[in-house]
């Protein structure tokens, strides 16, 4: 067997990522929602690829696909991301965590190396939240903390969670079952792209992630009144669209005031009844705010919905705000931190710290174990876009380095 060199290790990357990369919902884009039959046959993928990297492989009730190394010992060093994909992603986020652990534990399976501690690395299906509206629902489970109300929850086509858990072959009677018990855990490690521009600004193939932004999602939805394009006067109208479109840029103007310290993001708008000559009655939209400061994303909340009340009440417009998510800053645990910066180090690369402001679910993780992640320079900092590209040399770095860090982990 080849020597499992950062150059070998990069190339088997690559080759995994581009076959994982082509499995999608569709012909011309990437697409793998949670519990489709995509997720089903990139599940599958991930399987023969576990298998064949000598661990022994089961799935939970949510689907989380769990390759397992044994070792001495009760603890387990779980690592992980995940395989399912925003619309029209890229095919980095995500996979590369679950191949480069897969490529890891390799290492220490094919050298028949037993460790002080086992070792899982985890497939979950439920990071991005493309087809329900809550999210990181497998590997919340995995931490215990599945919240049983998100069965309820319909996708467009009006097949709930408990639905599409039956229709995938389980059952979600069986979702207890896929918690680590307590004490069982000893970390949750991720390897995944940087999804912004700094590792390239500053010239470093890795980092280390010292905290996972909090996010708040608000729907907004202004109520006007339908009508006709060509003979409502203007002062007459209560045009929803219209509202909305101030809202979004108040967003922005109130993003931008922050100076980096909040991101807005207005993703998602919603016309029901959207018709070119029509004046839009009811338009709902999703905001996106993220801070890695809780004060910070709070105070931007409370003074956003200031300006869309002032916006509806101008416009005389109805309007409802709902919060349909509010997550606090995680912390990455600093001994976690510690070996990732020496694991960079032993590779050849300057332990830089940073922030993400992409949401992982090292943020599910953290209810159960301490967590980390190790950062990936990724070109452009281009993400959630198909022009998402990692170097095969960073990648084969960033394995090489997870094997440093399993090595130097102390359960
Ligand atoms: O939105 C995020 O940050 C992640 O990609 N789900
Ligand atoms: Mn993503
Ligand atoms: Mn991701």
């Amino acid at each position: 067997m080849a020597e499992l060199t950062p150059a070998v290790l990069g190339d088997r990357a690559e080759r995994m990522i581009n076959t994982l990369g082509s499995v999608s919902a569709e012909p011309y884009r990437l697409l793998r929602t949670f519990l489709s039959p995509a997720h089903r046959e990139a599940a599958n993928l991930v399987t023969q690829w576990m298998q064949d990297a000598g661990l022994t492989v089961s799935e939970d009730a949510l689907g989380t696909v769990r390759g397992s190394l044994a070792g001495a010992g009760t603890r387990r060093l779980l690592i992980g991301s995940h395989i399912d994909t925003v619309v029209e992603a890229g095919m980095f986020d995500g996979p590369f965590g679950v191949i480069a652990g897969i490529l890891a534990l390799e290492h220490f399976a094919t050298a028949g190396r037993k460790l002080p501690f086992g070792i899982d690395v985890l497939a979950f299906g439920d990071e991005e939240g493309v087809r329900y509206s809550a999210t990181l629902a497998s590997s919340s489970a995995c931490a215990g903390k599945f919240d049983f109300s998100t069965l309820e929850l319909v996708d467009a086509e009006g097949v709930s969670l408990a639905e599409a858990i039956t229709l995938y072959g389980k059952d979600p009677a069986d979702i207890p079952a896929a918690a680590y018990a307590a004490g069982t855990a000893a970390a949750y490690v991720e390897v995944h792209i940087e999804q912004g521009p700094v590792l390239e600004y500053r010239n470093q193939p890795l980092g280390v992630v010292n905290s996972i932004a909090g996010q708040t999602y608000l729907n907004v939805e202004f109520l006007g009144e339908a009508g006709h394009a060509g003979t409502v006067p203007m002062l007459l109208r209560r045009d929803a669209l219209a509202g909305a479109a101030e809202a979004i840029l108040a967003a922005e103007r109130s993003a931008r005031d922050t100076k980096g310290e909040v991101v807005a993001t207005v993703g998602h708008i919603n016309i029901p009844a959207a018709a070119s000559n029509v004046i839009a009655g009811n338009v709902a939209l999703t905001v996106d705010i993220r801070s890695g400061s809780d004060a910070a994303r709070l105070n931007f909340v409370e003074g956003f919905k200031t300006d869309v009340r002032a916006i509806a009440e101008r416009r005389h417009l109805g309007l409802s705000v709902t919060t349909t998510r509010n997550v606090a800053t995680t912390p990455c645990d600093p001994a976690i931190q510690d070996g990732f910066a020496a694991a960079i180090k032993a590779v050849g690369g300057e332990p830089l710290k940073l922030a993400s402001g992409a949401g992982h679910d090292g943020t599910a993780m953290a209810k159960l174990c301490p967590v980390g992640i190790l950062f990936v320079r990724c070109r452009g900092g281009i993400s959630h876009n198909p022009a998402e590209y990692a170097s095969p040399a960073d990648m084969g770095l960033a394995v090489a380095a997870l094997i440093k860090f399993i090595e130097g982990f102390k359960p």
